[in-house]
């Protein structure tokens, strides 16, 4: 993935995707996609497939509030839950569409409200806390291969900074922002743990990610010759 977002060859995707469109089947990741919300109707799609088959797998869409109010978000979940699809919309509300404010751009801001309109379970909970993520994520899916069918998750969040890296984010509320990143995922995280045990786990992390990013750099760039290569 790091050789990837480095735009080398050895990148899952031959280094022609990077970042936004990055995909891998080899592990069922089906992929960022650069339009806004677009990964909702594959997901569901998928859960589709899923369900033809009849293996026992689950799809999660992640996206967030300005992908929620693409029509795609609609469709999708009306069509998996009349089809009762094994698919979780992981809805990650971090209140910002670049620099649009959630209150602006939708009519309802407790976004898990539209599952009733889907007749599917909503669950809204605090995305911070990774612990609570996971037990929830965990029933969604249990409900998804039991043939229960699609959640939607709520989880609210915050954005850490601008939209990407040239964008400040003055935009936001400071003392928002202030208190959201004192509640940092990893933050909350580390405090279940003691010293010890957090210190292994990152110096782990820390040694993965400088392999990773010596497997990038080291790595070639793809050549002209394959420009047009996996092209039909
Ligand atoms: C269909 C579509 N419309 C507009 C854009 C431009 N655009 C890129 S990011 C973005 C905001 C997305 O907001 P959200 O889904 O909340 O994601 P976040 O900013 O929180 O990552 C927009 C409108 C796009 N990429 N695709
Ligand atoms: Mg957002």
């Amino acid at each position: 993935m790091m050789a990837e977002i480095l735009g080398r060859a050895t990148g899952y995707c031959k280094g022609r995707g990077g970042s936004m469109h990055i995909s891998n089947k080899a592990n069922n990741n089906l992929g960022a996609n650069g339009i806004v919300g677009g990964g909702i109707p594959i997901a569901t799609g998928a859960a589709l497939g899923i369900k033809i088959k009849k293996s026992n797998q689950v799809v999660v869409a992640f996206f967030s509030d300005g992908a929620s109010n693409n029509g795609v978000f609609g469709e999708s979940l009306n069509l998996a839950s009349i089809y009762n699809l094994p698919v979780i919309y992981m809805l990650e509300n971090n209140h910002y569409a670049v620099s649009t404010p959630v209150e602006y751009a939708s009519a309802c801001c407790e976004m898990v409200e539209r599952s009733r309109a889907y007749g599917m379970p909503g669950v809204c909970l605090d995305g911070n806390d990774a612990v609570e993520v996971y037990l929830e994520t965990k029933k969604a899916a249990d409900r998804a291969t039991n043939g229960e069918g699609p959640t939607l998750i709520e989880a609210k969040t915050y954005r850490h900074g601008g939209h990407h890296v040239n964008d400040p984010g003055l935009y936001m509320d400071q003392q928002d922002l202030a208190e959201w990143k004192a509640r940092d995922p990893l933050v909350l995280l580390r405090q279940r743990i003691s010293d010890e045990e957090a210190r292994k786990i990152e110096a782990q992390a820390d040694s993965e990610l400088e392999a990773a990013v010596e497997f990038a750099q080291n790595s070639p760039e793809p050549s002209v010759e394959e420009f047009l290569a996996d092209i039909e």
